[in-house]
């Protein structure tokens, strides 16, 4: 397959300034047809060929103003037309399309009888003949014909006409005035029902909100409008950006390949995004949906208003808009817990990817299929590089630059370079330093040492930061890194007051700008000897390591002013106590009652926030840990945090009680903050019990019996199946029976059992033959297959590769049905080279196995043959 450069890139010969499209929908297949108004690129040579991209289309007629064109060639998925001798003309098309066997859920497709659409980044070529690149934007005019039964016909912007053509079919039509790419082209055909509200703009515009679903779904979309009327809100507040049109709509689909999607003024949800009542959502369920209603909604400007110019920039908007909506749920819930839930995230799977074969930078320079860079790096870690833009400048100055940015490229299309000019040019900052973030992959290397001078009062800081090499990258440069940093009295126990001469520190900020390999940062006027608080906030996505004592961890836990960094350096404390047992040090049983003594001493700390505490006193997953050293035997780790998880679970036994029966429900299900915190530690409290005595799973039974909510009752399945006696069988029975109608619960369900740790292949197989499994779902292949090979690592390496062999038949059936799914799912074979030789052994054998089938997507080969490199 051929590779894309971004070194290769060129603006487009033809721009289109107007897309007039009308789609006829037919039982057995729907015809598109396409006028499109271009023009020549003037920056461009003249007489360049008319290049449009097609996939999968029945080309049954093509004009160029009215006369029809026969020299047109096919190469790939181009379709190459001689230039026509005019600099402005119309082509005319149309192509005959099959959505009803679309089960790639690109481009125009059927779920459960709905027509929908997914279009980024590459699907609208399989609806139309079109220059498919985000750099030609164009007003468009969508028709769309259908029979009556689908009584709902939406696309983009605004509706202009509506009316019937015969006795059977309808029609509509909907114009949108903002130019647009057409990745961000949606159309919508269905039998729905619309919930609808209406959001006043901060000049006084009336806006119509809608959220379209099927009618079984009608009680499940209160929640998502009132979150979408909170993100109007605050995007006028934090932002200054108003909505433009004057209709936003949000359509929920149940089959879909991501979370939701961003079209202009007609978003597309996966239903499981979306859809909330607070009978079958989880707190977690009822926070991710807040999060991506604002996300999405956030994109009308951060990605719909400013584009990309090219997929290498997809950063530009993702980053960006992943940074605004995780800012928007820190000032809406609590900032310190959301920053330790997401640093949790990028810790455990950013890293590993910046760590693997699929390293690339927040900004790719190549790629063979594009799918596969919607990634932990270029969304998340994408948006940590926008956060440490936001602690360079400070929040005035970022909002001036985000001002200038949108002002300065409203309705163009261009790169994240533009984006760190605007930062630059309105703070005075040389950024030059700074832009290799979005070039260079992997995690930074940050190591510290620190040293006390009491004659002198100064306390210096040696910074040293190296990044190891990724695949392409062999060296690296140093970063220019922020650093947010205090010191803690050791003594005292208190923040210390320091100054310091060094240009790099900025004292409002309390950071420290880390440019040079190597630093020395000297604090003066610091009373008494200090244990540093560095890199607070995870002010840089960087590994950090200071050679701290475990009581200056314990100092830090108790002490640190910094909430965030209290958390870390517990975290810190329970992996080095973890590791030490994994590597079986002699150490490790001293450590294990310094951890103990430190779990203990949060227990009993009433003074911490519920959901902090939640967090201080879980202990780093698997999956984090099996980042942190080589070669990882997944067996032989699982037993170590079983054990250590049954040691706190019993030696802190009367203290785990006491804690559940504090946290019992006072009041009837809300989700709002003090309940969803409390909710989460009685959840720890319970799982500790469980893990020091199997015997209390009969809590975990009460629980789920007695529970008024979905959060404490799925937690309560999960910590029962730990167990999994009879009983559980019983109830999961008993739930699916209750549930099996409403997608959501079938999905929890299927997940629930897919993760329990004794599960093993045959079950899971006779699980993927389970009515309420489908091959075509991705919500219910990543309940089921990702469950068991993601999320269960303990069932997934067990029984001698059984559980890979699995998983590449997995794989290689959904090759042909849904390449993006597909390529997902390869990720955890991508990390072969970290396991014991056997497990490598083995999963080698399964990417040979899956390399060697024909007709493998691009999606599936990209991630497989460079995880064999
Ligand atoms: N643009 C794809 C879905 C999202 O990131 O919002
Ligand atoms: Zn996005």
């Amino acid at each position: 397959p051929q590779v894309i450069q971004l070194s290769d890139y060129q603006a487009p010969s033809y721009w289109v300034d107007e897309t007039s499209l009308c789609v006829q929908i037919f039982d057995e297949y729907t015809d598109v047809q396409a006028r499109l108004k271009m023009r020549a690129n003037s920056d461009r040579p003249t007489g360049s060929p008319i290049v449009l991209q097609g996939v999968d289309l029945t080309l049954q007629a093509l004009s160029i103003d009215g006369v029809a064109v026969a020299n047109y060639e096919v190469q790939g998925e181009d379709l190459i037309i001689p230039a026509p001798a005019a600099t402005t003309f119309e082509v005319q098309s149309r192509v005959r399309i099959y959505p009803r066997t679309n089960t790639s859920l690109e481009g125009l497709y059927v779920s459960g009888g709905m027509y929908c659409t997914q279009c980024e980044a590459e699907g609208f070529r399989k609806i139309t003949y079109y220059p498919d690149r985000p750099d030609v934007l164009s007003v468009f005019t969508t028709r769309i014909e259908a029979p009556k039964s689908f009584k709902t016909l939406l696309s983009n912007g605004n509706p202009v006409a509506s009316g019937e053509l015969d006795a059977d079919r309808h029609m509509a039509e909907w114009h949108d005035p903002f130019p647009k790419p057409s990745y961000l082209f949606a159309l919508v055909a269905g039998d729905l029902v619309d919930v609808r509200d209406t959001f006043v703009t901060c000049t006084g515009r009336t806006i119509d909100l809608r959220i379209y679903v099927e009618p079984h779904n009608r009680h499940k979309t209160a929640f998502a409008l009132s979150s979408l009327k909170k993100s109007m809100t605050w995007d006028e507040t934090v932002y200054g950006r108003e909505y433009d049109l004057d209709i936003f709509m949000i359509v929920a689909v149940d089959h879909f390949n991501m979370g939701a999607m961003e079209n202009k003024g007609l978003n597309i949800f996966n239903s499981a995004c979306v859809l909330a009542d607070p009978e079958t959502t989880t707190d977690d369920g009822f926070e991710r949906i807040e999060a991506i209603v604002a996300h999405e909604y956030f994109h009308n400007w951060s990605g719909n208003r400013v584009t990309c110019r090219d997929w290498f920039q997809l950063s530009l908007k993702e980053g960006f808009t992943v940074f605004r909506d995780a800012e928007f749920t820190a000032d809406t819930h609590a900032r310190a817990v959301k920053r330790m839930d997401d640093v949790t995230l990028l810790r455990t799977s950013q890293f590993a990817e910046d760590a693997g074969p699929m390293a690339h930078p927040v900004r790719p320079s190549s790629y063979i299929e594009i799918n596969n860079f919607y990634t932990l790096t270029v969304y998340e870690k994408g948006a940590e590089v926008v956060r440490m833009l936001h602690s360079l400048l400070g929040a005035d100055r970022f909002r001036q630059a985000t001002d200038l940015y949108f002002d300065r490229f409203d309705g163009q299309a261009v790169t994240t370079d533009d984006f760190v000019t605007c930062m630059a040019d309105v703070s005075g900052l040389d950024l030059t330093q700074f832009k290799r973030w979005y070039d260079q992959a992997g995690t930074p290397r940050l190591k510290v040492e620190g040293h006390y001078n009491a004659a002198q009062q100064t306390f210096s800081l040696m910074f040293e930061q190296f990044c190891p090499a990724t695949p392409g990258q062999p060296e690296k440069l140093p970063f220019h890194m922020p650093v947010k940093l205090g010191l803690m009295g050791k003594h005292s126990g208190a923040e210390l007051m320091f100054s310091t001469d060094h240009p790099g520190y900025d004292a409002t900020l309390q950071t420290f700008s880390l440019r040079k390999a190597n630093d020395t940062l000297v604090l003066r006027g610091v009373t008494e000897d200090a244990v540093p608080s560095l890199l607070r906030d995870f002010s840089a996505p960087v590994v950090l390591s200071y050679p701290y004592t475990v009581e200056d961890l314990r100092h830090l836990v108790r002490h640190d002013s910094n909430a965030f960094n209290r958390w870390d350096a517990m975290q810190t404390l329970a992996t080095r106590v973890l590791l030490s047992a994994v590597r079986g040090a002699a150490e490790a049983d001293g450590l294990k009652t310094v951890l103990t003594d430190a779990v203990r001493d949060v227990l009993v700390d009433d003074t911490l926030d519920h959901a902090v505490k939640a967090r201080l006193l879980r202990l780093p997953s698997q999956a984090y840990l099996a980042e942190q050293y080589t070669p990882v035997d997944p067996v032989a780790l699982d037993k170590v945090h079983t054990d250590i998880r049954r040691d706190l679970g019993q030696s802190l036994a009367a203290e785990w009680q006491v804690l559940y029966g504090q946290t019992q429900p006072e009041a009837a299900y809300v989700f709002e903050h003090q309940q969803v915190a409390r909710r989460a530690l009685h959840r720890v409290a319970l799982s500790y019990l469980i893990a020091g005595d199997h015997t209390a799973w009969h809590l975990a039974a009460e629980l789920y019996q007695q529970a008024d909510n979905m959060t404490d009752q799925s937690a309560a399945l999960q910590l029962w199946g730990e167990v999994a006696n009879e009983a559980w069988d019983e109830a999961m029975n008993g739930f699916y029976q209750r549930w099996q109608d409403d997608a959501q619960m079938a999905e929890q369900w299927l997940s629930i059992r897919a993760t329990v740790p004794r599960i093993r292949v045959p079950e899971i197989r006779r699980l993927t033959e389970h009515p309420g499994f489908s091959w075509t779902n991705p919500n219910r292949v990543r309940s089921v297959i990702g469950g068991f090979a993601m999320r269960n690592p303990v069932a997934f390496h067990a029984d001698q590769g059984a559980g890979y062999r699995f998983l590449a038949d997995a794989i290689i059936q959904l090759n042909s049905l849904n390449p993006q799914i597909a390529a997902r799912l390869c990720t955890p074979f991508t990390y072969w080279r970290r396991y014991t030789p056997e497990i490598q052994d083995a999963m080698q054998t399964e990417l040979q196995r899956i390399v060697a089938v024909e007709a493998l997507s691009k999606d599936v080969y990209e991630v497989v043959s460079k995880s064999l490199v």
